[in-house]
């Protein structure tokens, strides 16, 4: 087919696409990425919060880490909750040294479209795939739209980057594809503000109004999150019954003001669990959200994204460089393992922490009973802490 050509086509310009995308041309590997949305959009996209320890090393090992280290937060520890009584997990002292870097996720993109653009990678913003045609052929090509005008991307291989709603993963037969997934009975309501966070580190509160999450993205601006039901609406929530539930999360034992501030950002995000297998068809490959969702209790989401563009970055690389490819045959059950850890620690963290109401009276003495135990036990704390932390990666 006529159109434009190149080495490895890429659906969406999120972490996972951007990342593959400078990881490859580090290997004079060539890609176009395809973003359905603008430049301004996806820079200002709200999301995650939290790398992990291997997120960090990747950004850094890659060249793209410097904005990272100097305006970051590398934190150390997090703190635990539990009606109002806080219990400080020691993270690097559980884990021989790891921790997690405080650093938006649009901080990220931010800096991989820069690095792109400085190395005259081709990101074509506003081009949105409509599908992804022959992946199971040698000359897998994408269709697209973009400035009005339907294109075609041939190139050697596709990787659905594209994210849960993408279009990547429905071009697989879904005789071919296994989907794993479960939602959950409640969700979380976000918000911005510029108010100092009420601690240093993250606190994840347990308590029997509900959760409720205290991050941050500076010293004086705050991300805040309280449980809620899946259906709730927004209007149910005004500013004051938001900073009011939590006040009575946090508690008042530790002693510490949450100082409350303009609400400047405010969204209800649903809590889901989703596993696509295998994650790659022929010459199709599908890396992030476009294969896995996570609830974000466990701060997976963005960082399973980058462990899978770094599997299969080598993948292609080993393919072009040695024409082997051993690693593109086995690159969903490599990236697997480590997808249904996540899966289980992010459904752990979730249902140990979230208050819900078809709970029995048994269930709540056993959800207290785990928080107790990882208060209690080096074993179980570290278990957390080794999760949290993120796994080595076999590499
Ligand atoms: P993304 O969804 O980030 O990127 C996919 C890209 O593909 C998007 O830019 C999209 O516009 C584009 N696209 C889609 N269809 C396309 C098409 N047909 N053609 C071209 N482009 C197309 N994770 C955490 O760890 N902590 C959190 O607090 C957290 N909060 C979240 C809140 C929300 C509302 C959501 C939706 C997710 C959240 N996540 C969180 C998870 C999130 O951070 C993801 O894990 C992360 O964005 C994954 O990155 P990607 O796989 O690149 O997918
Ligand atoms: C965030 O800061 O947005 C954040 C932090 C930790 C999480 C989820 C979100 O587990």
């Amino acid at each position: 087919m006529p159109g434009m050509r190149t080495q490895v086509g890429i659906v969406g310009a999120g972490p996972a696409g951007l990342l593959l995308s400078h990881l490859l041309a580090l290997n004079g590997i060539a890609s176009v990425v395809l973003e359905a949305r603008s430049r301004a959009y996806v820079e200002e996209r709200i999301r995650a919060g939290v790398l992990e320890q291997g997120t960090i090393d990747t950004l850094d090992e890659a060249g793209v880490g410097a904005r990272m280290r100097r305006e970051g937060l590398l934190h150390h520890g997090i703190e635990l909750c539990v009606n109002g009584r806080g219990h400080r997990i020691d993270l690097t002292g559980l884990t021989g040294g790891r921790a997690v870097m405080v650093y938006a996720q649009q901080e990220v993109v931010k800096d991989l479209i820069a690095a792109r653009l400085v190395a005259d990678g081709t990101i074509l913003f506003e081009a949105e795939a409509l599908a992804v045609e022959d992946h199971c052929a040698d000359r897998p090509r994408i269709r697209y739209r973009h400035a009005g005008q339907e294109q075609t991307l041939n190139c050697d291989f596709v990787a659905g980057c594209d994210g849960t709603h993408g279009v990547a993963r429905s071009a697989i037969p879904p005789d071919a594809l296994t989907v794993f997934e479960r939602s959950y009975p409640y969700a979380w309501l976000g918000i911005l503000s510029p108010s100092p966070p009420p601690a240093d580190e993250l606190i994840y509160a347990h308590h029997e109004r509900g959760f409720a999450l205290y991050s941050m993205r500076s010293p004086s601006v705050s991300r805040l999150y309280v449980q809620c039901a899946p259906d709730d609406d927004l209007a149910a929530w005004p500013d004051e019954r938001i900073w009011d539930e939590l006040e009575a999360r946090l508690g008042s034992e530790a002693g510490r003001p949450l100082q409350r501030g303009e609400v400047q950002q405010k969204a209800i995000t649903p809590m889901r669990s989703f596993v696509a297998e295998p994650m790659q068809h022929g010459r199709l490959f599908l890396a992030g959200d476009s294969a896995h969702i996570v609830p974000p209790t466990g701060a997976k989401g963005l960082n399973l994204a980058v462990a899978d563009v770094r599997l299969l970055s080598r993948a292609l690389e080993a393919f072009y460089r040695h024409n082997d490819s051993t690693r593109l045959e086995r690159y969903s059950a490599d990236a697997l393992w480590r997808v249904w850890r996540a899966q289980h620690f992010s459904w752990w963290m979730t249902t140990a922490l979230h208050r819900s109401d078809d709970a029995s009276g048994f269930d709540r003495r056993l959800q207290l009973s785990q928080l107790d135990y990882i208060i209690r036990s080096s074993a179980a704390v570290t278990s957390l802490a080794e999760n949290y932390t993120g796994l080595p990666f076999a590499d």
